[in-house]
This record gives structure tokens, C-alpha cells and sequence, in this order.
């Protein structure tokens, strides 16, 4: 659903790219160019080239992001792709995107560079401060042992890692625990990229899989432009834990009204199938479902229409074994519904009005010179015409000098004979 409709936006985005080029070529092939229109298309071009769909995906750790991820984009693969297991699973903020450019592969940034006060965007430009692993596509399993380097962790010391940004406290579970040996567990990335060549990644799509309330405190540039700059942020609940206080801390600080923008923001309860219970009819379960929609909406003062009950596991493995009865069961096909007519439209009018606007002055540009060029030739004919008759005259005068020339000469000549006939005589 999501797919089908992003495809028919990344066909048309190209369709509008091919137009840009035709004009282009037939500006150049009429001498029409100039330096600045000539820049403002390529730009025009490069941005719809480079142009990105991005949806953040966001919630306390293990409400079921990763799979939630897995079960809308990549259940085509027949498998998990995002590692997806109880406990801390995505460490670090992950993006996955695909630049062709680069192999397929994942870029890891160590969270040392945390303690620089260079920003993830800025470290985006120096490759080498990167650790890239290749990424086996071909073989599933590799490719999922390579992924879960995504989760890697790493012990220091309760200072190093507070040096780092993260909250070390005994006893508080949103912070970081002090071990036995006095060392804290903290991830070994402070940031991922994964670059895989999916057809929906190649077309410009760029998830975001973002760890806990953690990582979106200790990290500012999540809270500042990667999500803000996101077109769609999806929030995670679980219908297993319900909206609890850390629940509330994130969409409150990050997701909810207080961060600006409403658009594109949608609230998951996922999960639903621990509800599933053989004991009740389905009725009773909707009822209980419902019950938890209403309550989550509630909590985070929404119509209880924004909540979209899902179970991200069951529609994965309905996804991948074709089992309809069980992916109608899992809700997810509402939820892509709201995606992609949240997204794609809103994001297709942003390219319309950008792509417009920028054209019409190229346009406005080429239509008056063209219009000051058939002022010049217009001058040009009237000029030549009135040349044309200058012309005209110019040989009837000289007609008529000739032709007095010649009478004077034929006179000399009568003139010359009768002198000449005397002569003789
Ligand atoms: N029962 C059930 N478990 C789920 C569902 N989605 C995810 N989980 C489980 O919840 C745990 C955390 O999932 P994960 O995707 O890693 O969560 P994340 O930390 O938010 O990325 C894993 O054990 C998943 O198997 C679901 O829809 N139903
Ligand atoms: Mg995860």
C-alpha cells in the first residue's frame, strides 16, 4: 500500500525530472541559456534527485520499532531484517537509506565523538571518522550478523560514560546502571547508517530507528533538526505496558505539541496481539483494543482516530507467509493507509510548490528574452524593408543617369559623324 503509492510519487518525481532536462536541452539547443538559469535548473534537478522521504520511527526502547520497521518495509526479504529481540536492541539512532554512490554497507560512528562538540551532520562529511562494515546482501544470515554490530556495546567507567552524556545512577531504570565491577555498559555507536539497496531506499526513502528516551536526551541533534526535519514521525506504544511515565516523557518533550508541527505525527499501539486471548470471542477483544485506544488518546490528548492499534509480529510473519486472515488480524494495512496519505500527498505538494516556483522565474526569464529577441528581429525587418525600397530608388536613379549618359553619348556620336562626314569632304 505504502510502497505502491511512494513508487507512483518517486515515478512521477522522475517524470518531473525528465521535463526539467527537455527544457534544459532546448534552451541549449536554442542558444537560450544563460549562467543563471542554467544553475537554477541544475539545482532544481539536483534537488529532485536528492530529494528524501523521511520517517522517524519513535518510542521507549522495545515497543517494537524494529519490527514495526521490518513488518511495513522489509517483510518482502522473508525475514527480519532490523535485529528485533527483547532488551535493548537499537542502541544508537540507526538511518537506513541508500546512496548509490557508496557499496551497500554499514557506517558506524563511535561514541567517542560525543565528547567533541562536532555534530553527527558535520561527522556526515568526513567518511573517515566512520567505521563502514560491507554488507553481505546476499546472504541473509550475514546480513543480519552485520547488522547487529548496530547494537554493540562497549563497558567504561561511570565517568567516561557521564563525560559522554549519559546518565549513570544506581537503581533508576531510564538511566545507566553501574555494573558490579564498576563499569557501565554504554553503545559503542553513536550513530548508524545502514546503506541498502531496497527499492523504496533507492527511491529516496530514509528511516529512522531512534533507541529510548536515553538516546533521544543525550542526543541533541535527534531532537533538534532529525526529528523536527522528519515528514513523518511515528510514536510507539505497547499495548503490553501501556502509556507509561517514560512513554509520556518522550512524546511530551519530543513527538507532542510542545515540539511545533502536528502534521505527519502518528501514534501506534502496537503489540495488540498480547490482547489476543482464545478464551474471549474477538468481540470482547475489540472491546479491550478499543478500550486501551481510548485510554492512550486520553493520555496524550489526541482523538481517539490517531491511534492505530497494531501488532507489528503478527504482520510481519502474515506478510511473509501470505496468511490474509492473520495480516487483517494485525491492523498494519490501516496504518500504512494513514502513512501514505499522510505523507506522500503533503510531501508531493512541498516538490510541486518548490519545482514550481523556481521554474516559472526560469520561465518568466526565457520568455522575455525571448520577447526582447523579436523586438530586435522586428527592427531588423522593418530596417531591411526600408533598405529594400532605398534600394529601389537608388537603381532608378542610377537607370535614369545611365540612360542620360547615353543619350549625351549618342549625341556626341551623331555630334562625331557630321564633324567626321565635313572632315572627309
Ligand atoms: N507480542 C508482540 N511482541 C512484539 C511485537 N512487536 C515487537 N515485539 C517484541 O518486542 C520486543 C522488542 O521489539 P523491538 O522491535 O526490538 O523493539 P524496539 O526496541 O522498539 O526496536 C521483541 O522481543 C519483539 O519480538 C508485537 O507486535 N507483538
Ligand atoms: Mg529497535
Amino acid at each position: 500500500m505504502l510502497v505502491r503509492r511512494f513508487a507512483a510519487y518517486s515515478e512521477w518525481r522522475t517524470h518531473l525530472s525528465d521535463v526539467l532536462e527537455q527544457f534544459a536541452g532546448w534552451l541549449s539547443d536554442n542558444e537560450l541559456s544563460d549562467a543563471q538559469t542554467d544553475r537554477r535548473l541544475a539545482h532544481l534537478l539536483e534537488n529532485l534527485r536528492e530529494d528524501r522521504l523521511h520517517i522517524a520511527f519513535v518510542a521507549e526502547f522495545s515497543r517494537g520499532k524494529s519490527e514495526l520497521i521490518n513488518a511495513i518495509f522489509f517483510a518482502d526479504y522473508g525475514h527480519r531484517i532490523l535485529p528485533s529481540t527483547a532488551g535493548r536492541t537499537t542502541m544508537c539512532p540507526t538511518e537506513l537509506m541508500f546512496d548509490r554512490e557508496r557499496p551497500p554497507s554499514i557506517e558506524l560512528l563511535p561514541i567517542e565523538t560525543r565528547a567533541s562538540t562536532t555534530s553527527i551532520s558535520e561527522y556526515k562529511r568526513r567518511p573517515d571518522e566512520w567505521i563502514s562494515l560491507p554488507l553481505p546482501v546476499d546472504s541473509a544470515e550475514a546480513m543480519q550478523q552485520t547488522l547487529r554490530h548496530v547494537s554493540d556495546t562497549t563497558r567504561v567507567d561511570p565517568a567516561s560514560a557521564e563525560r559522554l552524556g549519559f546518565t549513570v545512577a544506581n537503581g533508576d531504570c531510564t538511566a545507566f546502571q553501574v555494573e558490579s565491577d564498576g563499569s557501565v555498559e554504554i553503545p559503542c555507536w553513536r550513530h548508524a547508517i545502514i546503506n541498502f539497496p531496497h527499492p523504496l531506499l533507492e527511491q529516496g526513502l530514509v528511516i529512522l530507528d531512534t533507541p529510548g528516551l536515553n538516546a533521544i536526551g543525550t542526543e541533541p541533534e535527534l531532537t533538534l533538526s532529525l526529528l523536527p526535519n522528519a515528514h513523518a514521525v511515528l510514536f510507539i506504544l505497547a499495548a503490553d505496558t501501556g502509556v507509561t511515565q517514560s512513554d509520556l516523557t518522550v512524546w511530551r518533550e519530543h513527538i507532542g505539541a510542545s515540539s511545533g508541527r502536528k502534521k505527519g505525527r502518528i501514534v501506534v499501539l502496537n503489540k495488540i496481539d498480547t490482547l489476543w486471548d482464545e478464551l474471549r470471542s474477538r468481540a470482547q477483544i475489540e472491546a479491550e483494543i478499543n478500550k486501551q485506544i481510548d485510554n492512550c488518546a486520553w493520555t496524550l490528548s489526541l482523538p481517539s482516530g490517531q491511534v492505530f492499534p497494531v501488532s507489528a509480529q503478527k504482520a510481519l510473519l502474515a506478510k511473509i507467509n501470505g496468511d490474509e486472515d492473520l495480516l487483517l488480524r494485525s491492523r498494519l494495512t490501516a496504518l500504512e493507509r494513514a502513512l501514505s496519505s499522510e505523507l506522500i500527498p503533503a510531501k508531493q505538494e512541498i516538490i510541486r510548490d518548490n519545482t514550481e516556483s523556481e521554474f516559472v522565474d526560469c520561465c518568466q526569464r526565457t520568455r522575455s528574452l525571448l520577447e526582447s529577441r523579436l523586438v530586435g528581429l522586428r527592427e531588423q525587418v522593418s530596417e531591411l524593408a526600408e533598405l529594400r525600397g532605398k534600394n529601389k530608388g537608388v537603381v532608378e536613379y542610377m537607370m535614369g543617369k545611365v540612360r542620360q549618359e547615353k543619350e549625351e553619348f549618342e549625341t556626341g556620336l551623331q555630334h562625331y559623324y557630321a564633324v567626321r562626314s565635313v572632315f572627309s569632304r
